[in-house]
């Protein structure tokens, strides 16, 4: 596997696809970058790198988009792909196998560097002024300037037994303080729990303009007390290099492009958001109190690149690497418990609201459509991969999960309107999703669903129908015989 273990790495691969857009032009933090690139999401236009931004001392450069999908035939997925270490025209599917297959691999912790390029300039105590970085206001209803969408925020338990990497978002309150979510029933939360209950201020680093891996594991769902660093040298095949912070006790990714370090204040909370979301929407809801983060020192590498994701409409990163991320969890999860699964994906159209599992062709005869959607149910919805997901639907595998158009296709013609739909009640509500009752937010109590596009169990084999293909449509020789003679006809 083709590891590319910086950030510069990558973007030196974008390059060679075609997949990057440098632009000198002058460009503004102030809504013009995010503008640009929910733009560039639009027309799946290379990833625009940022060489001039207004205001900007530091030589700090911004990359956007930096998981978007591509344009250019057959490379759809190839900023995914290269961020996996695959070939740049992989499919959907051999992605999340990839992925999912590495809980397969010996976890592999990483090793410990005493020099790094992240440490080029360091700032402590009160030279820091998050300022000189050009944060962007990426939507205009946010509540703040977001520093972090697409690094990760680093963590240990008091005991250091387990190392939490993951995405969440940060804006700045102040030239040294900052708030952000994950502080609920994300692992970000349950650390920063144990460190309340010791009485002592939880420290942190955020690393930002990593080798693309790392944000991949960091939207992963994996289980608590698995270390993201750890799984990521497994899944590599050989261990990341980490450095000792400057400030705190804690170990970062060498190559990163900016490092910023400190605690996480114990009672001080500040208003959060809100900010554009995955869902494709902002709500405009008044902001949320959330923990504050305290910063004690930056550092980064000479002219460093700050990335940037602009949440919204599909697709962005977060329909694309935690869409991902959370199908490979899916599966590992649903084969881990025996599950007849063949392959698991959250359509990027649907926004994460959709997760689509196709079952071995062969569970017929050896079960019912009905027991398959309750295991389902109770694997999925009980799993951390499947606390966001609502709506399930449980296909057969002669369907792509990754094909929108087929997945569209078997959910309109094949689930019953009402014997297809399996409702499962009291299950958390996500509340994030627009869709989620005032109430159901106050009882932590809503409804699932599992949609069922198997055909009755009581059919023969010999009924369920053909799918009119071409060769179904005009059967063979005539199939091959019209592809072969395609161009003389004119086309
Ligand atoms: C681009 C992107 C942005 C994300 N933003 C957030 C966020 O702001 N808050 C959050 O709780 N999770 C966010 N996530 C999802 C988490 O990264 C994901 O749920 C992950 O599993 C959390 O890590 P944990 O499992 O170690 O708790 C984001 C994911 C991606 C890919
Ligand atoms: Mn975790």
């Amino acid at each position: 596997m083709a590891h590319l273990s910086s950030f510069r790495e990558y973007i030196e691969s974008l390059r060679g696809l075609g997949e990057l857009q440098e632009i000198d032009a002058l460009v503004d933090w102030n809504l013009e970058i995010g503008g640009i690139i929910k733009r560039s999401y639009d027309l799946r236009a290379p990833a625009p790198l940022f060489n001039r931004i207004k205001g900007c001392a530091s030589g700090c450069r911004v990359l956007g988009a930096p998981a978007g999908l591509s344009r250019q035939p057959g490379l759809t997925f190839a900023r995914i792909a290269l961020s996996l270490g695959m070939s740049p025209d992989s499919t959907a599917t051999e992605i999340v196998e990839t992925l999912s297959s590495a809980h397969r691999r010996q976890v592999l912790p990483p090793v410990t560097v005493t020099e790094a390029p992240c440490q080029e300039n360091i700032l402590c105590g009160s030279d820091v002024d998050l300022g000189m970085f050009p944060v962007p206001l990426i939507h205009k209803g946010d509540g703040g300037r977001y520093i972090n969408t697409w690094g990760v925020v680093i963590v240990q338990t008091p005991d250091r037994k387990w190392t939490n990497w993951s995405v969440n978002r940060v804006m700045l309150t102040g030239k040294n303080t900052m708030t952000g979510t994950g502080f609920g029933g994300q692992h970000l939360g349950m650390i920063y729990s144990q460190w309340k209950a010791l009485g002592r201020p939880m420290p942190f680093a955020i690393a930002m303009g990593l080798a693309p891996v790392i944000p991949f594991v960091g939207g992963m769902p994996l289980a608590e007390n698995i270390s993201e660093p750890d799984f990521i040298g497994g899944f590599l095949g050989e261990p990341l290099s980490v450095v000792p912070c400057r400030t705190v006790d804690l170990l970062v990714p060498d190559t990163a492009e900016i490092v910023i370090e400190g605690t996480v204040d114990l009672e001080e909370t500040a208003p959060e958001g809100p900010m554009g979301e995955y869902t494709g929407y902002i709500v405009s809801s008044a902001p949320a109190p959330q923990p504050v983060y305290r910063v004690s020192a930056v550092t980064y590498r000479n002219q460093p690149i700050l990335p940037v994701v602009a949440a919204g409409e599909p697709a962005e990163e977060n329909h694309t690497c935690w869409g991902i991320a959370v199908a490979a969890e899916a599966l590992a999860c649903l084969r881990g418990h025996g599950f007849p699964v063949s392959r698991c994906f959250i359509p990027f159209e649907s926004a994460m609201h959709w997760l689509v599992v196709t079952v071995d062709g062969d569970y017929r005869g050896k079960t019912t459509a009905r027991e398959l959607v309750d295991r389902l149910a109770a694997i999925v919805f009980a799993s951390k991969a499947g606390f966001m997901l609502s709506k399930v639907l449980l296909v057969d595998d002669d369907i792509d999960p990754s094909n929108i158009n087929e997945v569209v296709w078997a959910f309109a013609s094949r689930s019953h309107p009402s014997q297809g739909q399996f409702l499962f009640k009291d299950q958390p509500p996500f509340p994030l999703q627009l869709f989620v009752t005032p109430e159901e937010k106050a009882t932590g109590k809503s409804t699932k669903v599992i949609y069922s596009c198997l055909y009755p169990d009581s059919w023969l084999t010999e009924q369920i129908p053909r799918r009119l293909t071409l060769s179904e449509t005009c059967g063979e020789p005539m199939a091959s015989h019209i592809l072969a003679k395609w161009h003389e006809y004119g086309y």
